[in-house]
This record gives C-alpha cells, sequence and structure tokens, in this order.
C-alpha cells in the first residue's frame, strides 16, 4: 500500500518536472535565447578548442583548461564524442628528447584548481572524425567524471597557421 503511493507521488513529480521544463524552453524560445545546457556548477571549462588537422588526420587534439569550482575533488575519467569514434586523454611525456604520448585514465583536479590541456602538453585525442572537420566547424564532447554527469561541450575546430 505505502509503495503503492510513494510510486504514484513519483509519478506525479517527474509529470510536473516535465512541466516545468517545457515552459522554460518556452520561455527561452519566446524570447529568443537559446537555453543554458544544465550543468554542474563545479565544472567550468574555459579556452576549449580543436586544432584543425589535415584533411585526412586520423586524429585531432583538443585543447581546454578545467576549473574546479567545487569544495570536493573533480575526478575526470575520460571523454566522449558523437563526432568521433574514439576519445582518449593523453599526456605528453618528453624523454631523451623524444616525446611520446601516454593515456590518462583518471586525473584528479583539486577544489579552486585546474588541468591545462594545451599544445605540447596535455590534450584530448580525438580519433576517427565521423566527417572532414575544418576551422569554424563545432564539435561536441562530453567529459566524464567520476560520480557525476558528463559535462557537454561544443567546441569550435581552429586552425593554428
Ligand atoms: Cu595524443
Amino acid at each position: 500500500m505505502s509503495e503503492n503511493i510513494s510510486a504514484s507521488a513519483r509519478v506525479g513529480k517527474q509529470i510536473r518536472g516535465k512541466f516545468l521544463t517545457t515552459n522554460i524552453v518556452v520561455l527561452f524560445t519566446l524570447f529568443g535565447v537559446s537555453l543554458p545546457a544544465i550543468s554542474d556548477p563545479d565544472v567550468v571549462v574555459k579556452e576549449a578548442w580543436v586544432e584543425e588537422g589535415a584533411p585526412d588526420a586520423m586524429a585531432l587534439a583538443g585543447y581546454m583548461e578545467i576549473h574546479n569550482q567545487g569544495k570536493k575533488s573533480l575526478i575526470l575519467t575520460g571523454a566522449s564524442s558523437p563526432d568521433f569514434g574514439e576519445v582518449m586523454l593523453h599526456a605528453t611525456i618528453v624523454a631523451n628528447g623524444r616525446a611520446r604520448m601516454e593515456s590518462i585514465e583518471r586525473l584528479e583536479i583539486k577544489p579552486r584548481d585546474r588541468a591545462l590541456f594545451k599544445p605540447r602538453g596535455s590534450h584530448v585525442m580525438l580519433i576517427d572524425p565521423k566527417r572532414q572537420l575544418k576551422k569554424g566547424d563545432r564539435i561536441t564532447l562530453f567529459l566524464n567524471f567520476k560520480d557525476r554527469k558528463a559535462h557537454k561541450l561544443v567546441l569550435p575546430v581552429k586552425s593554428t597557421y
């Protein structure tokens, strides 16, 4: 009996939630404002972009700053993109004058700290693009964090030359 009551209460909550979301969407549409993504306020990403590669490039590099504005550590566990077959987080290791890439499986970002993905350093390795990407295009990227929902980003493709 009590299970039934809580089940119907849950349904009621879901319907109200959906109704509210729909109204917000209508409101934003009316005012011509794009709907902001409802995202984790602890995660702030700046300077995010993808480096344009050669027309036949098998992989592109993405760069960004990930700031932790929260009070708990962020644990970055990976990334994914509908625009690429595979996405990896890579560190660039220089040893004996040679640079090589190493996979980052887990990256802790302490409160008030940031992680830098920048040219010649760590980067988001975007492998197997599903279409040819050139300057001015945009790609979607999801950052995955432990115990948090994925953080959605839209990155512009930029040329460095
Ligand atoms: Cu790489």
